[in-house]
This record gives C-alpha cells, sequence and structure tokens, in this order.
C-alpha cells in the first residue's frame, strides 16, 4: 500500500524548534478540526474504524506510536516518532493506534466537524464496502 507521508520543515534557530502548518497550503484538505490522544496506558490499541469522508493528518508530537491502516486489499504499519512527520489518512481507510510510548501525544488535523455517523466501526462491513467499490474484486 502507498503512504502518504509529510515531512514538515521545521524552523529551528538556537533557541529550539517551531513548525508550522498553514491551511490551503500545506495540506490537501481545509482542517475543520483539531484533536489530539496523550494519556495512553500501556498496551492500549484505539481506532478499528473507518471514515465515510473524513480525511486526517496524524502527527506524533511528543514520543512515539504506531498506525495500523487498512483498505480492504493491503495493509501497512508507520511508525510516527517525529514531530515533523505527518501521515496523511484518507477516508475509507481502517485504523487502528497502537504501542504508544510514555508521553506520546498524537495530534490529528481533520477535515470535517466530528459526526458520529462519518465512522464505520463494523470490519466487515468496512470490508464489504471497499470491495464492493473495486468493481475487478
Ligand atoms: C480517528 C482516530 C485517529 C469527540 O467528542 N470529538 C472528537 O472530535 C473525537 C475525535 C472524539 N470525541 C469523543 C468520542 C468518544 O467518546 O471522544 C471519545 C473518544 O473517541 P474515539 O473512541 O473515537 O477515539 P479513537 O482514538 O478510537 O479514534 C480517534 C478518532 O475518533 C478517529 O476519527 O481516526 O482517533
Amino acid at each position: 500500500m502507498e503512504v502518504k507521508l509529510y515531512d514538515f520543515p521545521p524552523h529551528g534557530d538556537d533557541r529550539g524548534q517551531l513548525i508550522a502548518i498553514e491551511a490551503g497550503k500545506d495540506l490537501p484538505f481545509d482542517v475543520k478540526r483539531v484533536y489530539y490522544i496523550y494519556d495512553t496506558l500501556p498496551g492500549v490499541r484505539r481506532g478499528f474504524h473507518a471514515h465515510r469522508n473524513l480525511q486526517q493528518i496524524l502527527i506524533c508530537v511528543s514520543g512515539s506510536c504506531k498506525i495500523h491502516l487498512d483498505n480492504g486489499f493491503d495493509t501497512a504499519e508507520v511508525l510516527l516518532d517525529r514531530p515533523d512527520l505527518g501521515l496523511y489518512i484518507s477516508n475509507d481507510m481502517w485504523r487502528e493506534m497502537y504501542d504508544f510510548s510514555e508521553g506520546a501525544v498524537l495530534l490529528v488535523l481533520a477535515s470535517q466537524h466530528y459526526d458520529e455517523a462519518d465512522y464505520i466501526r463494523n470490519y466487515d462491513a468496512f470490508i464489504e464496502m471497499v470491495r464492493g467499490k473495486d468493481e475487478t474484486v
């Protein structure tokens, strides 16, 4: 599976680092929502869903975590361990987040407001939906 990663250039100087991300310039969508996941307990795995329309960029701004991606045909595991690295997740992509390091903060830039109806939480329904869209399967 092709994984889309973004390298955001740090504006570093002798005081430290700063990363700026501008809507309409650095991202493939306009950001309507920002949330972050922190204080994740050891061994916890989260996510277990896909989205009908939502696109997101995940950045582990502190510490590290791993992301399991599944498009219904292929899977990928992505390590997010730098605050200048963004992972794009399209809609119709099953995701799970795991292996959070102590103190990890996962920042998410989202293309839509929160909407529970946008979630696909049943894996079999997800597979049926994505495979049904591909007429070659
Ligand atoms: C995703 C992955 C990467 C809200 O009230 N507003 C929000 O914007 C969000 C994202 C969540 N919530 C509430 C809903 C639940 O009661 O916060 C609680 C935890 O959310 P959830 O169980 O959906 O969290 P994760 O970590 O399983 O998934 C989240 C996002 O929901 C999801 O869109 O792609 O992070």
